[in-house]
């Protein structure tokens, strides 16, 4: 009796041409970008997912295979993330179904809620490059433009096989969105560029505000967000409440939205000056 298949007849030299070909299709496309964020949690996918809405070409770099930083995991292993007012609102945008359990202070499943924050950031446009860790900076007359990076599995090969150069990506603007460690910011200390005094001691009221406010450019070109923020300027942690990181990306997302339409207006009032 013949066979009925279910699937399409598709064999395998399609299926590794598919892959090779658009990821390579879209790699080159990515080279230049608006905007580089290097760090998948909370704060950079906020981030990525403001800015690819509004139109940048926006790229995110996550060492990591999955997506989501600290998000997953809640506190303690349990996996609930707790959010402040105002939060709730973004919440709402990204339909994070949440429970209010006192006045002002909101819990929510951190799967659901991670999933939907990298469903929102993907369905807005911004690019994900996964499976790779930054390792340097692109700097160019006193500015970040760029960054330089390798596959994550070139850092756990024995030294005797693992000598692989890396290749950069260029950007008008890149984030540190790499959390508690800042290893963005750590590549402009390493050269005394600036110095970082670490994250201060656990102070639930007073971090998050301070997160939010220092969030923004940190050297010309490279904006700090999140939980580095906390790194470069010496602020209290907050534990599991995640609200802190969702502004942060979001007041990021602001000012580099901000910062490229003023890149642009100058370059066409060059480009007429000149005409
Ligand atoms: C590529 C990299 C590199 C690199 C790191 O830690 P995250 O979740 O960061 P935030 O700031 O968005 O959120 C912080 C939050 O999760 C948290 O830890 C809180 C609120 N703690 C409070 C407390 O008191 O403990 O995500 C950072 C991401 C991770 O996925 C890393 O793998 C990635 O950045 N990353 N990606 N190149 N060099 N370094």
């Amino acid at each position: 009796m013949e066979r009925k298949a279910i699937f399409a007849p598709v064999g395998e030299a399609s299926v590794t041409r598919a892959i090779v070909s658009e990821f390579l299709g879209e790699f080159l496309d990515y080279i230049e970008s608006d905007v580089i964020v290097v760090g998948a949690g909370p704060s950079g996918l906020m981030a990525a997912r403001d800015m690819a809405k509004s139109g940048l070409k926006t790229v995110v770099i996550e060492s990591h295979n999955y997506l989501g930083g600290g998000f997953w995991a809640g506190g303690y292993l349990m996996n609930k993330v707790t959010f402040r007012a105002p939060t709730e609102d973004i919440l709402e945008e990204l339909s994070i179904p949440y429970k209010e359990i006192e006045p002002g202070h909101f819990v929510s499943d951190s799967p659901h809620a991670c999933s939907k924050l990298i469903a929102a950031a993907c369905d807005a446009g911004a690019k994900i490059i996964n499976t790779t860790r930054v390792e340097d900076l692109v700097v160019r007359e006193d500015a970040v433009c760029g960054v330089v990076m390798n596959w994550s599995a070139v850092s756990y090969m024995p030294k005797a096989i693992g000598c692989v150069d890396p290749v950069m990506l260029q950007s008008k603007l890149v984030m540190d969105a790499t959390g508690h460690h800042a290893r963005i910011v750590g590549h402009l200390e390493r050269r005394g560029i600036l110095t970082m005094p670490g994250e201060a001691n656990m102070w639930v009221d007073r971090s998050e505000d301070g997160v939010v406010e220092k969030t923004g450019f940190v050297y010309p070109g490279l904006l700090v967000i999140g939980m580095a923020v906390a790194t470069v300027y010496g602020l209290p942690r907050m534990g599991p409440t995640f609200g802190g990181m969702l502004l942060s990306g979001r007041k990021a997302a602001r000012i580099a939205i901000g910062c490229i339409k003023d890149m642009e207006a100058n370059s066409a009032e060059t480009f007429e000056s000149k005409a």
